[in-house]
């Protein structure tokens, strides 16, 4: 049997995964106040094997340094950039995601972006919506998106999918990766700003964390130019969002299509007023079916760890 308390819930959970943690497990739950997790945190910290919580939310460096017996931390998402995994890796705590199960998912909200921004459907909408078809005519024409030119920055499970879908469309694939991904026919380019400066339009698939912070900055936005659209279902910490706006804003970039932002759920004033941006709210992985195959993996990965000390989907 499993002993009482050691597995810690940071914030909110899919159901399955909240049910399943209070009823199986008796998790404890960490406060969400600061005061009360101090309180919490002098009790409880030091019967805490394992935490759960999504990749967002993770296990920073100072709740990690609070956590003495922390063995594990299991991640409810694809992406853990919430976690400190430098960190997690100097003291052996092992981590889990869930790759795979969203994968589609993510890459359906990724052209569905890519087509919205540059066919600008959602625009039309409240233009439908507004009344403005009587009384002002026909639509503006917008910009063709089948045949184009593609970048896919991070050609992973989830880079590979948007491309598999851009390639039904007739798109010619691109794609930047720290190195070129064996045995893919797609063109390779060096760098960010290379790729950018070679496609019509550029999408970010790469995962969150120190590593890929601001890789897409005013040069890469600058390099994709004045006819290029960009779409982001990574993190938005990937994206220079500052040199974002203004690049918008002063007609160097000619739109964006946004799943993700720096510091969610807080979207720019300035990015809301523009109308060739297509502003979703965090949505990539969100179906009822994919969250809930999300929730069994990360119960798989939980019930794994517990019984003999492995993880189902580690992260490497
Ligand atoms: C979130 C995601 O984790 O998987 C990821 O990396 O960004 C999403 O699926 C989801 O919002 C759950 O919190």
């Amino acid at each position: 049997t499993v002993p009482q308390g050691p597995v810690l819930q940071i914030g909110a959970l899919h159901p399955l995964v909240e049910d399943t943690l209070t009823t199986e497990f008796s998790a404890l739950r960490l406060p969400a106040a600061r005061r009360d997790r101090e309180e919490f945190l002098d009790r409880h910290a030091g019967e805490v094997r394992v935490a759960v919580c999504s990749g967002r939310t993770g296990v920073d460096r100072e709740l990690m340094g609070r956590l003495p017996r922390l063995e594990a931390v299991v991640h409810f998402g694809v992406g853990y950039d919430g976690t400190d995994a430098a960190e997690a890796a100097a003291r052996g705590i092992r981590m889990s995601n869930t790759p795979d199960v969203l994968t589609d998912a993510v890459a359906d909200t990724a052209l569905a972006l890519y087509l919205d921004v540059l066919r600008r459907f959602s625009a039309a909408d409240r233009f439908v919506r507004r009344g403005e078809w009587e009384t002002t005519g026909n639509y503006p024409l917008t910009v063709h998106a089948s045949g184009r030119r593609v970048g896919i920055l991070g050609l992973g499970r989830i880079g590979r999918a948007v491309a598999h879908r851009l390639t039904a469309l007739g798109c010619e694939i691109h794609y930047h990766n720290r190195r070129p991904v064996p045995g893919v026919g797609h063109r390779y380019h060096g760098s960010p700003a290379e790729l950018a400066a070679a496609v019509d339009a550029l999408v970010v698939a790469v995962p969150g964390g120190p590593d890929s912070a601001a890789l897409v900055d005013a040069a890469v936005l600058d390099a994709l130019g004045p006819q290029g659209f960009l779409v982001n279902v990574a993190r938005g910490a990937v994206v220079d969002e500052t040199a974002l706006v203004a690049a918008l804003e002063e007609g160097r970039l000619a739109g964006a299509g946004l799943d993700v932002y720096r510091a969610e759920p807080h979207v720019p004033a300035a990015l809301r007023r523009l109308e060739n941006v297509v502003l979703l709210p965090h949505v990539g992985s969100a179906t009822v079916q994919t969250r809930r195959a999300m929730a069994e993996l990360t119960l798989r990965n939980l019930r794994s760890w517990l019984a003999d000390g492995t993880l189902v989907t580690p992260v490497a």
